[in-house]
């Protein structure tokens, strides 16, 4: 195990400069990802959002996932981006995507973390929270078993029907999946996102043609849950969905009783879903793994996402030796793809560079359960924030900054995990 980075560096002023951000990416009751790159409300970032907000404005933080869900569609379905104001600077907008939700929106949702969090500033301060955490309650669990409804596989465990919906955008796990899509018929469509970022730094236009097609797919067939999923070419059982959704089931149920709330039939949902998670367990390799659900063929990825299962609530030994040698591998954080894997690249999105909201979810779950590396996860993020800044990304070799600027998510982990020390 290599030694933790030098702590010898003053971050004292970090913190203010978090809660900028923050603030400036503040568009009145939502705020965006990032300036530009990113100009609308995005779920899970939202999520992440409102434990920054809770460190300063716990008003502010309630108000972000409030206003999340006042995208919610009839079906339960959160939507991965709420389009509240147009942008041209983003692709695919409201238009490409055809959606009928109360807000414009994407037809697709995200790891929903939110509903964990809202336990947390609920914990924050239990007599300012309680009624707003009870209104929110029912649409919560509405959420919950819609995921359970439309995205379980006979397996037990939780698939996504779009990379972006399991916010691993370019994650090698969806490669099988993506290979047998024939995305001829996509038409002529414009990029955005290379016009903020260098292109080596995102995915390819091979994986963009796919997600416009997809897009392009089910809103041909009006965005019907049932149709929508029946043939899909692209369905993968996915671990970040997986453990995000039982820990937000496990959050839910705990603090519904404790607040005397109908809790419904969640005792029994997150039994299965514990059950489910052996459908993630890929044998030969021995580590949590996506398959794809149409074939069964594994993607023997060692991800970030694999690493979730602590958050997710299980004891899980053996991937503790599998987090020992990721980490003496990368240096500045948990790789989003193990460095020793041939589709490692250290700076292409979700195919190698470290996040700092997945290492809060991954150090802060293995902390729970006893791991001792999730406070050397927590220490190295810190530094890795603290020297390259608030940046969307980084070089998990190098720790350089990469992505966008000013991230939203970045700053709020930082406030709410990672800068605090002890
Ligand atoms: C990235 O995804 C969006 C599409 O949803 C994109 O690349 O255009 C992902 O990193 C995703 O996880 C994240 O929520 C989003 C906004 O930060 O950006």
């Amino acid at each position: 195990m290599t030694e933790t980075l030098a702590a010898a560096d003053d971050f004292s002023d970090r913190d203010a400069a978090a809660r900028d951000i923050l603030t400036q990416n503040d568009r009145g009751g939502y705020t965006v990802p990032t300036d530009g790159l990113y100009p609308y409300q995005w779920n899970w970032d939202s999520a992440f959002a409102s434990l920054g907000f809770a460190e300063f404005d716990l008003n502010r933080a309630w108000q972000e996932i409030e206003t999340l869900f006042s995208g919610q569609w009839d079906n339960g379905m959160v939507p991965h981006i709420i389009f509240h104001k147009p942008d041209p600077g983003y692709f695919p907008g409201p238009d490409v995507w055809g959606c009928k939700g109360p807000i414009a929106s994407s037809g697709i949702t995200q790891p929903p973390v939110a509903l964990s969090f809202a336990t947390r500033l609920l914990a924050a301060d239990p007599e300012a929270g309680a009624a707003r955490f009870a209104a929110l309650y029912p649409k919560m669990r509405k959420w919950a078993e819609w995921f359970l409804k439309w995205r379980r596989d006979e397996k037990g465990a939780i698939f996504v029907i779009h990379p972006w919906e399991s916010g691993r955008d370019n994650a090698p796990d969806w490669d099988d999946a993506m290979s047998g899509i024939d995305p001829q018929d996509v038409g002529y469509y414009e990029r955005r996102d290379t016009q903020h970022v260098d292109a080596s730094m995102r995915p390819t236009k091979y994986d963009y043609d796919r997600y416009i097609w997809l897009v392009q797919r089910a809103k041909a067939l009006d965005w019907d849950d049932a149709k929508v999923t029946e043939g899909n070419p692209f369905r993968v059982a996915d671990p970040t969905m997986h453990f995000i959704l039982m820990r937000g089931l496990r959050d839910l149920l705990a603090a519904g009783e404790a607040q005397d709330l109908d809790t419904g039939d969640m005792a029994t949902q997150l039994a299965e879903l514990e059950a489910g998670a052996d459908a993630l367990w890929n044998p030969g390799m021995g580590y949590y793994d996506s398959y794809n659900c149409n074939n069964g063929i594994w993607s023997n990825a060692l991800s970030n996402a694999s690493f979730l299962c602590w958050f997710g609530g299980l004891d899980a030994p053996h991937m503790e030796q599998h987090l020992v040698r990721v980490l003496d591998a990368a240096p500045y954080g948990v790789p989003s793809l193990a460095p020793f894997d041939p589709r490692f690249d250290a700076k292409r999105y979700w195919r190698g560079p470290t996040w700092g909201m997945m290492n809060m979810m991954i150090g802060e779950g293995a902390s729970e359960r006893g791991v001792a590396l999730g406070e050397e996860v927590r220490k190295r993020t810190r530094e890795v924030i603290g020297r390259y800044g608030f940046v969307e990304y980084f070089d998990p070799m190098t720790g350089a900054a990469a992505g966008g600027k000013a991230f939203t998510w970045t700053a709020a982990v930082w406030l709410a995990w990672a800068g605090k020390e002890g």
